[in-house]
């Protein structure tokens, strides 16, 4: 690069990246040709509109990355193009969402999602988000005790607030999300069913954990978590003849986006390809089989996980454990100091406040893609424990 100083910075990061062991639960590690995708000429384009019907002239090229990447999308889900569309422009996981809600929910009708300290996300209706003040959020939560989603609860809540939309989708949630029992409650309130996959992407296109889309009307996602692609996102819409698709479609351009981004589409399309591969395939059953053995060490060395145990990627440890422990900016601080890269997070019945919460949340996608495996992360186990344990 002729500007060294981008260029200094570029490489620090990478060397930072390569010398820590990275637990962020929401980030992983392209490959190169997902990067070469994202620093292609393609960056260079404007492609307002959708394939066939554009703003601007010498989009023929555009057209055909775009279909390819929506192709590649139904392909790696299962799904026919027939009973479902897919949007591939929204820039990131938050324009996906306000979108769907943007089309699907009249300015300020209800959404129904998970509180952000039980593991819900700010788009799914947070009052400080966009979407908590044209909308209006309908929280629930998990159950005091086995701290999993308490379908009961829902069911009641969901009967007396009447929704339009009912959201199952999380950034904190360990387990298993039955996806039929959502669909149920949605149906008997006459809400629609949305989930927001962003974190089980790769778990579901390796079939390593359920999929949703038997069961959603709308399937949002973003595509870098453990689908191991680009910053990016996508809207799969059913193709009934409530046409909900043309209204998604039409929420994201002209609603919100101007030009989609060219080269992310690319890079998505590559990311696409690589996870409807057998390896890929292993990959996700190994981020699984590497999350569960680090929840188990960690429990066998004392310290107390969110609900017993995981069914995903990703583990919650509360580390407070009502004051006999370390707080999570402590605990996320202490780690960062000897190489381990984890956030700190709130937990279900949060006492503390979410800059200094009782918990931190783990993640395997990043690690299992650097070649980490169950004996690995035995060891970062013990390494955790020991920094935690330490005064300073
Ligand atoms: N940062 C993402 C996550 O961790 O889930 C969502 O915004």
């Amino acid at each position: 690069m002729k500007d060294k100083q981008i260029e200094k910075l570029i490489v620090a990061e990478r060397k930072r990246q390569k010398s820590v062991i990275n637990l962020i639960a929401s980030e992983n590690y392209v490959s190169d040709d997902v990067l070469k995708a994202l620093g292609s000429e393609l960056t260079n384009k404007y492609a307002e509109g959708y394939s066939k019907l554009r703003y601007y002239g010498g989009n023929e090229i555009s057209d055909k990355i775009e279909n390819l990447c929506k192709e590649r999308a139904l392909k790696l889900f299962g799904l026919s193009e027939k009973k479902w569309h897919v949007n591939v422009q929204p820039l990131s996981g938050s324009p996906a969402n306000v979108s769907v809600y943007l089309a699907l929910v009249p300015v300020g009708a209800k959404i129904m999602g998970m509180n952000l300290q039980d593991g819900g996300h700010l788009t799914h209706g947070h009052k400080v988000s966009i979407t908590g003040k044209v909308w209006q959020q309908i929280p629930f939560g998990v159950d005091g005790k086995t701290e999993t989603i308490d379908f009961k609860e829902i069911k009641k809540i969901a009967e007396k607030e009447k929704p339009q939309i009912i959201v199952a989708g999380f950034t904190a949630y360990p387990r298993l999300v039955d996806f039929k029992k959502f669909r149920e409650v949605a149906d008997s309130v006459g809400a629609y069913f949305m989930v927001d996959m962003s974190h089980l992407a790769g778990l579901v296109a390796g079939r390593a954990y359920p999929s949703p889309f038997k069961y959603a009307d709308v399937v949002t996602t973003t595509t870098h978590k453990t689908l191991r692609g680009p910053r990016s996102a996508m809207i799969f819409s059913k193709t009934d003849d409530r046409e909900i698709y043309k209204k998604i479609d039409k929420a994201i351009f002209p609603g919100l986006q101007g030009g989609p981004h060219l080269n992310q589409i690319a890079g998505v399309a590559v990311a696409l390809k690589e996870a409807d591969t057998p390896a890929f395939r292993k990959y996700a059953e190994q981020v699984i089989r590497n999350a569960k053995v680090l929840s188990n060490e960690l429990q066998k060395l004392g310290w107390r996980i969110v609900s017993g145990g995981t069914d995903s990627h990703l583990i919650l440890v509360d580390t407070w454990m009502n004051g006999v422990g370390i707080s999570g900016k402590e605990a996320s601080d202490r780690l960062e100091k000897n190489g381990i890269i984890v956030n700190k997070n709130t937990i279900p019945g949060e006492t503390r406040s979410p800059m200094d919460p009782s918990g931190i949340r783990l993640g395997t996608a990043g690690e299992t893609t650097r070649g980490k495996k169950e004996k690995d992360f035995v060891l970062i186990a013990k390494k955790i424990d020991k920094i935690l344990r330490s005064k300073k």
